[in-house]
């Protein structure tokens, strides 16, 4: 923090769920925060914010914020409120929650929890700390991330990502289901230098995304069908001896089932299942092996299938049996939650009730599910409402007159709409919070620059005021903001040497102690496990509900619906409300091919309507070839105002979990019809 005259300059970094985690500088005058920009010492985001963030205060200080406590003065849905005191507030929730928890019923009380915040303070320790003595229900965070890491898990052991600031250093790049240019634009211009370099980049993603646009090469394949393209990659590599027999006996295990999965799939029976030419998977498959480094860059994409576990695994296995590893820029980058993850200490966590939050809908509204079933709903970070798929479902759910719903957000989202009790949270300017990435490895201190608008707290503060209200004491609920951080960064983990919270205080960010040159799962590294990597059988199994996967609805919906990340100015649900941040159109569109839209009568700019048994939606068709014949994208984000049934794309998406009740769901894998409206 610096002082110059009456202005401040803070240090701080942001708190969206995005990898980049950017560092930033807060300019405050007399009290108020009047600029915010990129911090451009800090070597990853170099000083540049994104669309979204760069009129982040506009959002602090925007009139709809929400600054006091407000009670329900209207039916559920109707967004009608009245303000009212914290101590009121508090004192309704702790009196509730104390009779359930009197009744024996704690697990009658939901803790629902995303990731509007990724910041290690505010996401939770001492919220999850508060509802884990009270022994509340608990969700695992399913929707994101979950089962691409249970699959590179099941092949490297601990999932340690490659550092993705190491892909300017690759020669073959290539981008598995990711939409760097949207998601994750900070590592564009890494891959620009890598380019500048002579690297070739390749996307693998059934749209052609703004990515795939500016990529050397665009493999766009059947959704859903990526484990036949690794299985024709094996079986050229195995077929053309592209593979280290040294590497494979010493540091794999498995090969002989990768082997024999991919003996079947020349690449005319992989091209057929992948809707690619046999040649380009052969051309990729010598890149691959010949033009190292070999990068992998993945995030969640794929994962969101019925097959997503296996298409996580196939994906890991790639560079597992290249031995990609063994060079500085290569490997598989995905999250890089595992290095923090393996650095900070978080207190202990008690073990709870889990409930799969991809099925809260089906939860709220088939008590037989829940036992006892949820009474008392307590929402942060998180907009259920809007982020979740089968939104029908979850609103019939959020409409239960027998279910006391709190939501502690910054706005009166889709979600507090329907809530009892709407609490106000700060933002990442009014907080303290540290940032660990999951996107590179810098740490970074985030410090409030300026006091909590009107009566908004921390998540933190709301933690430990409720636990006074509720007599709970606990030292971790005693702790005060910097001391909670300052507990997370005293763990003595090697990669936190040198890491003190006064050099985080002064610097605003700091590399976790991890050379440059780290080569993860080779070379051994103090504080992290090096195990054999782990092949094995796999198997091409597509999802029913997706293009010919087999599905009885196909008959009746005979289109596969995609919701992807899409526009540049919305961070999942956080700006779909705003209408500054909404594009030119300011309405969303459905994305359908030519084909498919002649054959239906369908024109450009014509209104339609998609729909399937779960719900239908009003939008207007957008004739497009960067979906493929079969395939209807629709954008996520928006919120339910923004169409004519009040409804966005989740009305349609499906709930539908596997990976024994633990994976994410299956968002992608869902079948529609669209009709003219
Ligand atoms: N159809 C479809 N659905 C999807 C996806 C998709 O691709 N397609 N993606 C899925 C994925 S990957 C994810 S991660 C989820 C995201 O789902 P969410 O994590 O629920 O979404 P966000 O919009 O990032 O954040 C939720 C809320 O957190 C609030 N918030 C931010 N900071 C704070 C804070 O400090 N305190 C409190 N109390 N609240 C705060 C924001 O105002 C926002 O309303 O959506 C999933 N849903
Ligand atoms: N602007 C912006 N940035 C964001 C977000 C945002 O909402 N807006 N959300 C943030 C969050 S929470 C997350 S988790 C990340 C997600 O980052 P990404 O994983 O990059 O984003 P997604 O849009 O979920 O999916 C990426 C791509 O996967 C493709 N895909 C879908 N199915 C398949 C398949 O079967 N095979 C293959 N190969 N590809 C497939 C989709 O077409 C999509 O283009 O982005 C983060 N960054
Ligand atoms: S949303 Fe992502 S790209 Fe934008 S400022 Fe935040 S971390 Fe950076
Ligand atoms: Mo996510």
């Amino acid at each position: 923090m610096t002082r110059v005259g009456e202005q401040l300059t803070v240090l701080g970094a942001c708190h969206h769920d995005c990898p980049d985690t950017c560092a930033w500088v807060v300019t405050v005058e007399d009290g108020v925060a009047t600029r915010l920009r990129g911090n451009a010492d800090h070597p990853f985001t170099r000083g540049t914010l994104c669309p979204k963030v760069n009129r982040f205060l506009d959002r602090v200080y925007h009139p709809d914020r929400v600054l006091t406590p407000l009670r329900r003065s209207g039916p559920k849905g109707s967004g009608a409120f009245e303000p009212i005191g914290w101590d009121e507030a508090l004192a309704d929730i702790a009196g509730r929650m104390r009779g359930l928890i009197d009744d024996g019923r704690a697990e009658a009380i939901l803790q629902f929890a995303s990731a509007g915040t990724q910041g290690a303070l505010q996401m939770g320790v001492a919220l999850n700390r508060l509802f884990d003595l009270v022994g509340a229900s608990d969700i695992r965070g399913e929707i994101c991330g979950t089962t691409s890491r249970m699959g590179a898990a099941d092949v490297l052991g601990v999932p340690l990502s490659a550092d993705p600031e190491a892909i300017r250093h690759a020669r073959t790049i290539v981008l598995w289901g990711t939409n760097t240019r949207i998601t994750n634009r900070h590592l564009w211009p890494f891959i620009e230098e890598a380019r500048a370099a002579g690297a070739h980049v390749t996307v693998i993603d059934p749209i052609r995304t703004d990515t795939a646009k500016a990529a050397d090469e665009h493999l766009q394949l059947l959704p859903g069908s990526d484990v036949a393209l690794v299985l024709g990659l094996v079986h050229v590599l195995d077929r053309d001896g592209l593979l280290d027999p040294g590497w494979l006996a010493d540091r794999t295990t498995g090969w002989d089932e990768l082997q024999s999965s991919a003996a079947a799939w020349a690449p005319e029976r992989a091209g057929a299942a992948t809707g690619l030419a046999p040649e380009v998977i052969e051309a990729l498959a010598q890149r691959m092996a010949t033009r190292g480094p070999t990068f992998l860059r993945t995030l969640i994409g794929s994962e969101h299938r019925e097959n997503g576990l296996e298409i996580a695994r196939a994906i890991a296995m790639l560079p597992a049996a290249l031995g990609s590893w063994r060079e500085v820029g290569g490997g598989l980058a995905r999250s890089t939650s595992s290095w923090p993850g393996l650095a900070l200490a978080t207190p202990e966590r008690l073990p709870r009730r889990l409930v799969n939050m991809a099925r809260l809908g089906q939860v709220l509204t088939e008590p037989r599910l829940g036992d006892p079933s949820i009474e008392l709903l307590f929402v942060h970070n998180a907009n259920p409402a809007a982020i979740l798929p089968d939104q029908n479902r979850v609103v019939a759910g959020l409409e239960r007159e027998d279910l006391f719903t709190v939501v502690v957000d910054q706005f009166v989202t889709d979600t507090a709409a329907y809530a009892d009790l709407v609490l106000p949270a700060t933002t990442q300017v009014e907080h303290w919070d540290l940032m660990d990435p999951w996107g590179h490895l810098y740490l970074a201190l985030n410090r409030p620059a300026i006091a909590p608008l009107g009566e908004a707290l921390p998540n933190s503060e709301l933690a430990r005021r409720l636990a006074r209200e509720l007599g709970i004491s606990d030292p971790v609920l005693e702790r005060g903001d910097e001391d909670l951080i300052r507990d997370m960064l005293a763990s003595g983990h090697p990669f936190l040497d040198g890491i003190t919270y006064e050099r985080l205080a002064e610097e605003g960010w700091a590399r976790l102690a991890v050379p440059e040159e780290v080569r993860p799962h080779v070379d051994p590294l103090p504080g992290a496990p090096v195990a054999a990597m782990r092949l094995g059988a796999l198997e091409h199994r597509p999802g029913r509900e997706t293009v010919g996967g087999g599905s009885v609805e196909e008959d009746r919906y005979p289109l596969a619906l995609m919701s992807r990340k899409q526009h540049n100015k919305f961070l999942n649900s956080s700006y779909g409300g705003l209408p500054a941040h909404q594009p030119n159109a300011g309405e969303p569109t459905l994305q359908i091919h030519e084909r498919d839209a002649s054959r239906r009568g369908i024109v450009d700019g014509s209104p339609v309507v998609v729909r399937n048994d779960r719900g239908s939606l009003t939008l207007t068709a957008e004739v497009s070839d960067d979906v493929q014949p079969g395939l209807v994208a629709i954008p996520f984000g928006w919120w339910h105002r923004s169409s004519p049934e009040g409804r966005a794309v989740n009305a349609l998406t499906n709930a539908t979990v596997g990976d024994d009740d633990r994976g994410s769901p299956w968002f992608h894998d869902t079948l529609v019809e669209v009709t003219p409206a």
